[in-house]
């Protein structure tokens, strides 16, 4: 950013996020692991709603998109700041449409709402917003014509746009990393070794625990997925309050706890 932003990336208010459709089976995988159940993902997305209302968080739950499986996968749709919103471009296909289909919520909840050109392909798991900077990942979904739109759109906001390269095979940059606030980040030690986080504080996950990279900092607490316990103890160590959240059935479609909601300070 033009100047640092204490608290942009991890002290919020509000979150947006949207119930799983009835549709959710045909939603996008790298690896197929099963269907998700519908039933349980509810319950799962309700256990996280939860988490986010004790962590200080007011959240609007908003109906279901069957047009588009994924489209429980929130984040990918927009970029939230205080009083400005980002309409981004899904880079898949099946989601591109979410996108506007978000627009009148994104209107009614942010003063400010900008869009990117048709050109553009960029998904929200891409963009890393830390305290200083919005750090995005080329990826298959996140083309260097979406980091450029959203590096003009941002401009004249004062935030600045810095791109890295999201690892080969791995869907988003954020599958990878999370923002842990005051210049801290979680991240796998093949995103850290690619050097995109000098001067930052880096919390390694444990070998073999890559996916529990993709945990949100609300507030006072870390949320992270269950299943890493190795991870879950170097951020126990390094002082974060954890709350630990099964989300099996979003795991199934590649999402984890970062894609579920938009968060933002207003
Ligand atoms: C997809 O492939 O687009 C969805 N099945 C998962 C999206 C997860 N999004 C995210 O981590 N930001």
């Amino acid at each position: 950013m033009t100047d640092a932003h204490p608290g942009l990336s991890c002290r919020f208010t509000r979150a947006i996020t949207r119930r799983p459709a009835a549709t959710i089976a045909r939603g996008l995988r790298a690896i197929d692991l099963g269907d998700p159940d519908l039933t349980l993902f509810e319950r799962q997305h309700a256990a996280y709603r939860a988490a986010l209302e004790a962590a200080g968080v007011a959240v609007t739950l908003l109906p279901p998109l069957e047009a588009f499986p994924d489209s429980v996968f929130i984040e990918d749709a927009a970029l939230c700041f205080p009083g400005l919103a980002v309409a981004l471009k899904p880079g898949a296909p099946s989601r591109r449409g979410e996108s506007a289909a978000l627009l009148p919520d994104l209107e009614a909840a942010f003063g400010r709402v900008v869009g990117l050109p048709e050109t553009a392909s960029i998904d929200g798991g891409d963009i890393l917003t830390t305290d200083r900077e919005v750090l995005v990942g080329l990826s298959a979904r996140t083309d260097a014509a979406g980091i450029e739109a959203l590096a003009a759109a941002l401009a004249p906001f004062g935030y600045r746009v810095r791109r890295a390269e999201t690892p080969a095979g791995v869907l988003h940059l954020k599958s990878d990393c999370a923002t842990l606030g005051d210049d801290a980040v979680l991240a796998t030690p093949r995103l850290a070794a690619a050097g995109c986080f000098a001067g930052y504080r880096v919390v390694e996950t444990a070998g073999g625990e890559e996916a529990a990279a993709n945990a949100i900092r609300v507030n006072d607490r870390v949320l992270l997925a269950a299943g890493f316990p190795r991870t879950a103890e170097r951020l126990d160590k390094a002082g974060y309050a954890l709350t630990v959240l099964d989300l099996s059935e979003a795991a199934k479609l590649d999402g984890g706890l970062s894609c579920l909601s938009l968060r933002f300070a207003g």
